[in-house]
């Protein structure tokens, strides 16, 4: 690491205090460019211990920049990791009040929750879909606490990957009722169709995305518990919302996801 502690608490407290206040700051490696990855999440697991420590409830995990048009649209190359927290949760259908964020953005994701534990090293797709209770669709309302969403990797994932909100809804479905490949998706903003995916657009399989997680949670000595929530990482660009819009999502097989920003 390269950073001290009192440096790391300062840089969680900033960066939360900016989610907090709907503010937007600049990235941190303008002021840290020694910043290493374990800085980088060492800041963002001071932001989880200071939410956490207010009584708020972990409510999941999630991958982040795990398909192709994402890391395309970011200028990014590799996937990450966040946490979510209760307060993020949305019910199918709700408003999501925009002033609360500062430039929101949404993602059609394909979430997972897990009924064994998984930890790396050597987990792969066969392991995720053993230890999988249900998938169900969800929307990740992404939003980068980083002016114009202007960042790099260390200062992102610092940022917990610029998760603020999430909806779930549709109907979960056992993995052997569904073909994750090939499962489509449809984007609708007012009413038109702004984008389409597919599951194999997040790592060739979103159980990769899981398995990437328990890997990458593995050389940290974690492990993903049975019972865990996560979303496994956009499967399209993101794209930009504000107040008035409506966007609803449809997922072949699983149903839709909605939501109206107020
Ligand atoms: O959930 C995500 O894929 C977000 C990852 C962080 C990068 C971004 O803000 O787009
Ligand atoms: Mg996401």
């Amino acid at each position: 690491m390269q950073l001290d502690q009192t440096t790391i608490e300062k840089l969680a407290v900033h960066l939360e205090t900016a989610e907090l206040e709907a503010r937007d700051v600049l990235k941190i490696t303008d002021e840290y460019p020694q910043m290493d990855w374990e800085d980088a999440y060492a800041i963002q697991y001071a932001i989880r211990e200071r939410k956490l420590a207010r009584g708020q409830k972990l409510a999941g995990l999630k991958m982040g920049l795990t398909s192709r048009a994402k890391m395309k649209q970011m200028g990014v190359e590799a996937p990450i990791f966040g946490f979510l927290m209760d307060y993020f949760s949305r019910p199918d259908g709700a408003e999501i009040a925009v002033k609360e964020l500062i430039h929101p953005k949404i993602e059609a994701e394909i979430a997972f929750v897990t009924k064994a534990p998984l930890k790396g090293p050597g987990c792969n797709i066969g392991h995720v879909l053993a230890a999988t209770d249900f998938i169900i669709p969800a929307v990740e309302i992404i939003d980068s606490r980083y002016r114009d969403f202007k960042f790099d990797l260390k200062s992102v994932i610092a940022d917990n990957c610029s998760s603020s909100r999430f909806v779930t809804g549709g109907r979960p479905r056992k993995v052997d009722e569904v073909d994750l490949k090939t499962l489509g998706i449809v984007i609708e903003k007012n009413g038109e169709v702004i984008a389409t995916g597919a599951g194999a657009a997040v790592l060739g399989h979103p159980a990769a995305s899981i398995a990437m997680l328990a890997n990458m949670l593995g050389e940290r000595g974690e492990e993903i518990p049975a019972g865990t929530f996560i979303m496994t990482g956009g499967a399209t660009e993101a794209y930009a919302v504000e107040a008035g819009d409506s966007v609803t999502v449809r997922y072949q097989d699983i149903g839709s996801v909605s939501m109206r920003f107020v």
